[in-house]
């Protein structure tokens, strides 16, 4: 990622920048409706009958919330700010890698809801989902840039685990000491006095302000506890449900959220949910007693000092060094930042996701009408002949730390078994896409080759190229290619699989992100590490772009 790289760069500082935005226009509509009805309702109440009154807040609290903000709340609060910064930045550059939201699971080109880019996919020709990757500016987002999925992940989710760490501390301590009942509503009337407030604000009115240090008014109270108590834990599960791993294990879990792309854009929508949260919430502060507001924030006193507000800067000051500095790791520290990953994301997920048992299976009306295609075709000449010739010549070399070792054909392979999957494809980009997979299991290959004790990691090389060229490998463990639905895939929807999708070969790993199945396998090694191959990350992607060893989320 330094410019020293032309390949990189063009991949990440592509010609075409164009920012775009689109929403099908039936939902611009019916969301506009949705947020100027009440407007409007609020000024014909206004009209009519002028400002409701605003009953004093300040019976919801007792005992100890009368003692302001304790050191761990403030803590937590400041925390949880700067995080959730780095969340929705490391979100949005994951977002454009690929800028289309959608209802339904399998992705359809141009059957989007909302995308983040000027293109239609063009139906004429291959389009990628590598092509159809934006550019986002690093000024929004985190690493920025254009292709930078694999280190925007590693940003979201060692934020999202002190994110949670802080979040359950934070709750444990809020019931503990008693301070919940400045977030959790006790009485239905908070919603009519929401409303009252409500109309202040939508026309352009302040209402009363409680000392927020000992109440908070009705709408206040009701827009803290959404954060906390609903979209925080929207998110966290939301996010789950994008996980091949666990949809792969649990079906029902992803159809709560309306399937694996409605997940993902609850998701997306909850993070605008946080940002317009983010904004209102600072505004308010500004404007309802900024001085005094700061003292209850950032010193947990309710005086009129200027020590708050000038702290409270410093602290601003300091989350912004907190995103630069995250950038600069990103560009010029990206190993580190991947192997701090590992070490602790992908140790826990080792630990929870990855032995899930895949069992999930669709029906064949659930096959998905288009199916997005990923990487380059192999421009090798040993490739394109033999496909050319239906790989009659084809043998696949599988050896290594093997009793075995064998030379088979795709006639051999096909010989020695089948098995039909019909799953749920994720790619580390945001797609997905359902399609009976057909091929040998891989459990029935280890039989036939009888690793070695030693052996521990299977490596697959291509017959294609990575992004930034050189050749494109995958490892994977044998315990994930022991799982059942795990395959060497030669058919895709009842038929031979075609040349973009992988031809002669490809793996299936249905508790992995898309990147693992490898396309066009042109031989097999067992080895005792994958640290042996290649630059020793585990794959070409693992390589070159810091993708994680292990993905099942
Ligand atoms: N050899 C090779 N295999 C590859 C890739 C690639 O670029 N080269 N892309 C991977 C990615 S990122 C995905 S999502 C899937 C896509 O498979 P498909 O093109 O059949 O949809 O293939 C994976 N296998
Ligand atoms: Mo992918």
């Amino acid at each position: 990622m330094h410019s020293s790289r032309p390949k990189e760069n063009s991949v990440h500082f592509p010609v075409d920048r164009r920012p775009g935005l689109w929403i099908r226009p039936e939902l611009l509509i019916g969301l506009t409706a949705l947020v100027a009805l009440p407007i409007i309702i609020a000024w014909i109440q206004y009209g009519l009958f002028g400002l409701p009154a605003v009953t004093d807040p300040v019976r919801t609290f007792s005992g100890s919330s009368s003692s302001g903000f304790p050191l761990w709340l403030r803590t937590a609060h400041y925390i949880s700010f700067v995080l959730t910064l780095l969340l929705i930045r490391s979100g949005l550059s994951i977002l454009a890698d690929h800028p289309r939201l959608y209802r339904d699971r399998d992705c359809t080109p141009n059957s989007e809801w909302i995308r983040f880019t000027p293109l239609k996919v063009p139906t004429d020709r291959l389009w990628t989902a590598k092509d159809d990757a934006r550019y986002i500016s690093p000024l929004w987002s985190l690493p920025g840039y254009r292709h930078t999925v694999g280190v925007a992940r590693h940003w979201h989710f060692l934020s999202v685990l002190f994110w949670v760490l802080t979040g359950v501390i934070y709750v444990v301590l809020l019931f503990v000491q008693g301070h919940w009942a400045r977030l959790v509503p006790t009485y239905w009337g908070i919603l009519p006095e929401s409303w009252n407030i409500f109309v202040h604000y939508a026309t352009f009115h302040l209402p009363a302000e409680p000392d927020g240090f000992y109440a908070y008014q009705a709408l206040q109270q009701l827009a803290y506890f959404s954060v906390v108590f609903v979209m925080a834990p929207l998110s966290i599960l939301s996010g789950l449900a994008m996980s091949p791993a666990l949809d792969g294990r649990f079906s029902w879990y992803p159809r709560l959220f309306g399937g694996r792309q409605g997940a993902r854009s609850l998701h997306f929508l909850l993070m605008v949910g946080f940002s317009v949260f983010l904004v209102i919430h600072v505004s308010l502060v500004i404007a309802t007693g900024f001085v005094r507001n700061m003292n209850h924030i950032v010193m947990g006193n309710d005086t009129s000092s200027a020590t708050g507000w000038i702290l409270g800067l410093i602290g601003i000051a300091a989350a912004l060094a907190v995103l630069f500095a995250a950038h600069w790791v990103s560009w010029h520290r990206p190993r580190a930042l991947q192997l701090a990953a590992r070490r602790t994301v992908g140790a826990l997920t080792l630990r929870t996701l990855d032995p899930l048992t895949p069992s999930t299976e669709f029906s064949r009306d659930d096959i998905s009408p288009h199916f997005w295609s990923n990487g380059k075709l192999p421009t090798s000449e040993e490739w394109q002949t033999l496909l050319a010739e239906d790989f009659q010549g084809f043998r696949l070399r599988v050896s290594g730390l093997v009793d075995h070792p064998v030379e088979l054909s795709l006639g051999e392979i096909i010989a020695l078994g089948q098995e039909n999957h019909i799953t749920l494809h994720h790619c580390i980009q945001g797609w997905s896409g359902v399609a009976e997979w057909g091929g040998l299991s891989m459990s029935a290959l280890s039989e036939l080759v009888r690793p070695q004790p030693e052996a521990k990691v299977m490596v697959f090389h291509s017959f294609g190229e990575g992004l930034y060229g050189g050749e494109y490998y995958e490892t994977l463990s044998l315990r994930d290619a022991l799982h059942p639905q795990c395959l060497l895939a030669y058919e895709m929807n009842g038929e031979r699989l075609g040349a973009n999708h992988g031809a002669p070969l490809r793996l299936r790993a249905e508790n992995q992100l898309g990147y693992k199945m490898i396309k066009w396998i042109s031989s097999i090694e067992f080895v005792a590490s994958e640290k042996e191959v290649g630059q020793g990350f585990g794959g070409a992607n693992e390589d070159h772009e810091y993708f994680d060893l292990v993905p099942n989320i």
